[in-house]
């Protein structure tokens, strides 16, 4: 301990010396357990020819996924070699932040299949279930043939599914992948489809991220939805979800959503669902609808019937969209969910409305191949620069950044001209001047 002594100046001098070594000392105690911490993730690997007495080195791998699990904490990796996996998975472990997450990853993206036949899972589980625990990442999968759903996550804070390929359940009415709440979900890049209940199903969740998946052919339900939780009875609203950059087909409805508020929907494309593009529903509140003040932006929505329907969401800015409704109105709305809407800058084509907004076109919106899906804009297409600049749609579907030209096009494509292929001439006579700033 440090001799205090407060006679003389040059004493305390010293004690300062003294101190601030103290400091530095101190902070290299905290610099090596930092580093020792960073050192001491593992990284377990997994293989279908280990052993999970093994102790999960590259050279001596785990057997089971579900093992790995059990070992990995907070920090920690589990990379999981090319192979089949027939087991039911629980994660338990959280992670504590972003940096310090624990992840679960293919060595190479979707040559690690975890297929569900003949293994068992209780009702209503995840093949693959990530149970009460938070900062978890799931990486690369194939997940299929799953006797429940593909991934559950329950009660999972900050839960990142990317990259998977999660396809066909062997049950009726099951989901690919569900949240039962589910805060700051970030599901992105997956395709899912062969569900007999819906593609993504978040049963309560705030500041979720749905981002660049493909949900596809889940016939008898939606391509995504987030809802309060059913069976607890949560009349709950959510809040500032983010729907962006998503291909959703053949469906009954593309998406669906019930009690949400600050929603945001924007530069996605949702083409051939039976029902609805868009659905908009009431939850289970004594309200039949309530002021949502969402935002649905740049998609391009094919209808196979409508393009949006809504029967509880008021207070809806709706800009920038391609509606084509060959067969049915664009917008069937309840009357009482026909309040406050801000509605403009549409595109309408087909059978649908005529346009409600003072800066809305009827017209063609000229797609590159409709009969192949393909629907960005052609050449000419009178969608390009027809859009209203709108700050918080940055990116259209396909990453490129709005805007190309004079404004924002209509859809989800900004529309970026065939690259000149000559070289431009090289400029002749220059010489090096420096400005200065
Ligand atoms: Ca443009």
């Amino acid at each position: 301990m440090l001799k205090r002594i407060y006679t003389k100046p040059i004493i305390w001098e010293h004690q300062a010396k003294n101190k601030l070594a103290l400091l530095y000392f101190t902070m290299l105690i905290i610099s090596f357990v930092i580093i020792t911490r960073t050192f001491a993730a593992h990284i377990y690997h997994v293989s279908p020819d280990g052993n999970d007495q093994n102790p999960g080195t590259e050279d001596r791998p785990f057997k089971t996924i579900k093992y790995a699990a059990e070992k990995a904490t907070a920090g920690d990796t589990v990379l999981v070699n090319d192979g089949i996996y027939r087991e039911h998975i629980i994660i338990k472990n959280s992670g504590t932040s972003d940096t310090q997450r624990i992840v679960f990853k293919a060595r190479t993206p979707h040559a690690a299949i975890v297929d569900g036949l003949g293994v068992d899972v209780p009702p209503f589980y995840g093949l693959l279930e990530i149970k009460n625990a938070n900062y978890v990442t799931i990486e690369g999968f194939e997940i299929m043939n799953t006797p429940e759903a593909g991934v559950r996550c329950s009660n999972c804070k900050n839960a990142t599914i990317r990259d998977c390929l999660i396809h066909n359940t062997t049950n009726e009415k099951r989901s690919g992948l569900i949240f039962v709440f589910g805060d700051s979900a970030l599901i992105q890049h997956n395709e899912i489809y062969g569900f007999t209940w819906n593609g993504i199903d978040v049963e309560g969740g705030n500041n979720v991220i749905i981002e660049s998946n493909y949900t596809h052919d889940n016939p008898n339900h939606f391509g995504l939805q987030i809802f309060p939780f059913h069976s607890g009875g949560d009349s709950s609203f959510y809040f500032n979800n983010i729907i962006r950059y998503n291909v959703i087909a053949r469906n009954i409805s593309g998406m669906f959503f019930r009690n949400n508020k600050y929603l945001q929907i924007y530069s996605n494309v949702i083409y051939n669902n039976t029902y609805s593009g868009i659905h908009l529903g009431e939850g289970a509140t004594s309200s039949p609808s309530f002021d949502s003040f969402s935002q649905i932006y740049n998609n391009t929505i094919i209808g196979q019937k409508y393009c949006i329907t809504n029967t509880a969401f008021n207070n809806l800015s709706i800009k920038n969209n391609i509606f084509y409704s060959p067969l049915y109105d664009v917008f069937l709305f309840d009357p009482d969910a026909n309040t406050g809407h801000d509605i403009d800058y549409n595109l309408y084509f087909g059978k649908g409305d005529t346009p409600v907004g003072n800066h809305d076109l009827y017209a063609d919106p000229m797609f590159v191949e409709p009969s192949k899906n393909n629907y960005e804009l052609s050449d000419g297409s009178p969608a390009i620069d027809a859009g209203v600049i709108l700050a918080n749609v940055m990116k259209d579907i396909n990453a490129t950044l709005r805007y190309y030209g004079t404004s924002y096009d209509i859809g989800a494509y900004e529309y970026i001209p065939p690259t000149d292929t000559l070289a431009p001439a090289a400029p002749k006579g220059l010489r090096a001047i420096f400005l200065s700033k």
